[in-house]
Formats: C-alpha cells, sequence, structure tokens
C-alpha cells in the first residue's frame, strides 16, 4: 500500500489515521507545483486530478479524497469510526463538513484574489470552528471521549489556523494539545519532519 502525500498538506491526515489503524504503508512523497513524486514519477499517471492524497491499495487501485480515505481506513480499523446506530454517518457529516465548510475555505486564505477575500475566509473559518467546539466535549475529541478519523482531518485544518497566524477557539486548545499528545499524530509528524504547533 503506497501513501501519496506533500508534508503539512491535507494528506497528513489519511497519514495520521492509517498511523491510528497500524496499516503499514510507503510513503511517496509528491512536489505539487511539479505533479513528480519523489521517486521520479508522472504523479499525473497515478492521480490524473494532481492532488494529495491518493492511497495505493492492494491489487493496485488508487483511491482519491480525504473523505474517501478516511473512511476507508475507519472501515479497516472499527475503532476509528462511531459504532453508534447512525455513527458512520455522522463520521461522514462530519467529514464532510471539515472537507467543503472548513478546508475548502483555505484555498481562499493561501491563494487569495483580495485582502476582503481572505478576511472573509477567516471569518467563516472561524465561526465553523466555533460550530465545532460548542459541540464537542471537554476533554474529548469530536464525536466524544475518543478519537476518530475525523479528528485527524481536524487536526489538519487546526494546524493550518496556526500557520496563518490565526487564534485556535479557546476551546479547541486543549483539544490540539491532546491530538498533538498521541503516539499516531507524533509518527506521522516525524515522517513528514514537521512539528507539533500547540502552545
Ligand atoms: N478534493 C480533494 C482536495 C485535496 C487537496 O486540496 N489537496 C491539496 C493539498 S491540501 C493539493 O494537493 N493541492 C495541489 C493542487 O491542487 O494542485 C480532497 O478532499 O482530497
Amino acid at each position: 500500500m503506497k501513501l501519496y502525500f506533500a508534508p503539512g498538506a491535507c494528506s497528513l491526515a489519511s497519514h495520521i489515521a492509517l498511523h491510528e489503524a497500524g496499516i503499514d504503508v510507503d510513503r511517496v512523497k509528491v512536489d505539487l507545483q511539479s505533479k513528480r513524486t519523489d521517486d521520479g514519477r508522472d504523479f499525473l499517471q497515478i492521480n490524473p486530478k494532481g492532488y494529495v492524497p491518493a492511497l495505493e491499495i492492494e491489487g493496485g487501485e488508487v483511491l482519491t479524497e480525504n473523505v474517501a480515505l478516511l473512511d476507508w481506513i475507519s472501515q479497516r480499523a472499527p475503532q476509528l469510526a462511531p459504532t453508534s446506530e447512525l455513527g458512520r454517518t455522522r463520521q461522514l457529516e462530519l467529514l464532510a463538513f471539515i472537507s467543503t465548510e472548513l478546508h475548502k475555505q483555505f484555498g481562499r486564505v493561501f491563494k487569495p484574489t483580495s485582502d476582503a477575500e481572505k478576511q472573509q475566509a477567516f471569518e467563516k473559518i472561524g465561526q465553523r470552528l466555533d460550530f465545532l467546539a460548542d459541540r464537542m466535549a471537554a476533554d474529548g475529541y469530536l464525536c466524544g471521549e475518543d478519537f476518530y478519523v475525523a479528528d485527524a482531518y481536524l487536526y489538519v485544518v487546526l494546524r493550518w489556523t496556526v500557520s496563518s497566524k490565526r487564534p485556535v477557539p479557546a476551546a479547541l486548545q486543549g483539544y490540539l494539545r491532546r491530538l498533538e499528545g498521541r503516539a499516531a499524530v507524533r509518527q506521522a509528524l516525524a515522517h513528514e519532519m514537521l512539528e507539533p504547533v500547540a502552545g
């Protein structure tokens, strides 16, 4: 199995989730500008969409899209999804929210067409992080006491918030520290040569 990633990009979520699941993968770094892999291949031949993450699974099929990869990993590691009747659907609801309402806003932060657009994106991100903070159990994770794959995705968004020099809502600061205390998060960071960001 091979995970195609770029350090600190959204592929870090699947990287963390694979560590949490105890699934062994080869890691292949991708240069997102040149679309070349570290081992000299044309990444567009692997994922014609040209973005990470991509996961080559047994049999050679390549899975793409954060939501799909994280759901796929949680199906192989059931401890990474809530077990209630609506558990998987609730987690997909969260993954879709993080993907479309948070992750996508960072496109406007990293490549804004104007200062006003960047400011608008930060406002939306702030509102949506507050929404998640309000529903999160104290000392817990997004869905309660246990860590699930959606937490790995939210971790990436919080890293981007910190690197954009925006405040992480007070209610999420302890959560960020808890995430960075997890062995799987530390291992994925080390593989990607990244430092923790919690203060
Ligand atoms: N819809 C995709 C978006 C993935 C995405 O935005 N990947 C970024 C890194 S965080 C990327 O590889 N961008 C390079 C590009 O689009 O050329 C998903 O959710 O997996």
